[in-house]
């Protein structure tokens, strides 16, 4: 634990960019207080993909070493349409990692509580106000320097404080689980691929396999939001393993599971500062999935919030977060925008599509501000 600087912060949300930048300030000598609405901290969802942003995000906060037992590096992000290889994509050796929600969770619950975040659940935060303080659902006023809105995609803090914002749907959603790997029922394939199975005709169906680790993988089933079949849950087996008759062995389990189906949607706020709070994650740009940025943004600017807020004066706190939105929106706003045409256009399905500038967020230190070039 390091040193106290004698300011305290408030954070609402246990998710990955709450956790992330309370550890972050915590290790910078805040004393933090994280509220998590939920009875257990857990991770919602089901496997995920970082990239280098988030995976130096991990580092510096000390939670990159306990998680590489947990995870691993597929050989490459391999595109198929209607079953034929359209590309394999290596990202010219930019790092990326696949793994379980659960696992990273818990790694970053753990890198909190070592850092000496008093983390608290069952504790809702109904509302925050810009001066430095939130309220809980029980009624309790508590003061903070720093206020953070890391609370999801229906963000109190920041419908509290009415932050003007813009809410665009997409037609397409997807069912997200986690199965056994199965890998020797599957037949010939290169199995420790990530295999992005794409099928247009006769109806819009995608299965996005994603391995996590010796024995477990995750499965993203897409289908349009009107397609009732194809976006029911449990899932309707017949109607992938139809569209998808390879990955019977690991569909055969999807379908043991309840899951749930989530439409895509993107959220971009006017502003992500009020006064002393900051919004960082779904809470201040929720994306689309396809460049798998969702978390990576949020942890990216969990964490250079955490420096910002640490290198400012505390009476010029709120100047200090206005500053740096001004430094880091534009990358996560322009991830929300590629983000969103892949999913207007499904041109993902064409492969080859993580191009040097569509990787541009995924090139990010935010640790130390530098973009690496690949390709
Ligand atoms: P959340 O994970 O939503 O966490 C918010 C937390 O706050 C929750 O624990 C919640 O219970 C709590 N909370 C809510 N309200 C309150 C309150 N009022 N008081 C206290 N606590 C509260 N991202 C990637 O980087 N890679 C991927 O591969 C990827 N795949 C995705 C696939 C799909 C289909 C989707 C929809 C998203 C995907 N994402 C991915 C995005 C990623 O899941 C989210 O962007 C990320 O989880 C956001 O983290 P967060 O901490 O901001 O929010
Ligand atoms: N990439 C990842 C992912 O989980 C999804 C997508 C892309 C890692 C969906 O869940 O394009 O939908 C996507």
């Amino acid at each position: 634990m390091s040193e106290s600087n004698g300011r305290h912060a408030e954070v609402a949300g246990g998710g990955f960019a709450g956790l992330t930048v309370a550890t972050a300030l915590a290790q910078r000598g805040w004393s933090v207080t994280l509220h998590e609405k939920g009875d257990e901290l857990r991770a919602f969802g089901a496997g995920i993909v970082l990239w280098h942003n988030s995976l130096e995000v991990l580092k510096a906060i000390g939670a990159y070493e306990p998680l590489l037992p947990k995870s691993m590096v597929p050989p490459f992000y391999e595109t198929r349409m209607h079953n034929v290889t359209q590309s394999k994509e290596d990202f010219w050796g930019l790092e990326w990692r696949t793994m379980t929600r659960q696992d990273l969770h818990e790694t970053l619950v753990d890198a909190a509580r070592n850092s000496g975040v008093d983390i608290r659940v069952a504790s809702e935060v109904v509302s925050a106000d810009p001066a430095g303080s939130v309220t809980l659902a029980s009624g309790e006023v508590r003061k903070a320097d720093l206020v953070i809105g890391a609370d999801g995609v229906a963000s109190k803090v920041r419908d509290s404080n009415h932050f003007e914002l813009e809410r665009t749907k997409s037609r397409d959603g997807i069912t997200r689980l986690i199965v056994p790997r199965r890998k020797e029922d599957l037949g010939p394939g290169e199995w420790d691929n990530v295999i992005d199975f794409w099928n247009l005709e006769p109806r819009v169906l995608r299965v996005l396999y994603v391995p996590c680790n010796d024995d477990e993988l995750y499965l993203a089933l897409m289908a349009p939001i009107e397609d009732k079949e194809g976006s029911a849950v449990p899932i309707n087996y017949d109607v992938w393993v139809e569209s998808h008759p390879y990955l019977a062995p690991v569909l055969e389990e999807a379908a043991k599971i309840h899951g749930r189906y989530d439409g895509y949607q993107t959220t971009v706020l006017k502003q992500w500062t009020k006064g002393r709070i900051a919004l960082i994650g779904d809470a201040g740009h929720a994306m689309c999935p396809a460049l798998a940025q969702g978390a990576g943004t949020a942890m990216s600017n969990a964490y250079t919030v955490a420096v910002a807020a640490t290198e400012a004066a505390n009476a010029d706190l709120p100047q200090a977060l206005v500053d740096w939105e001004a430094r880091e929106r534009q990358i996560t706003d322009e991830c929300q925008e590629r983000s969103a045409w892949f999913a207007e256009t499904r041109s993902m399905a064409k492969g080859n599509q993580f191009t040097p500038q569509m990787l541009e967020t995924a090139r990010y230190d935010p640790t130390t501000r530098e973009m690496i070039s690949v390709g």
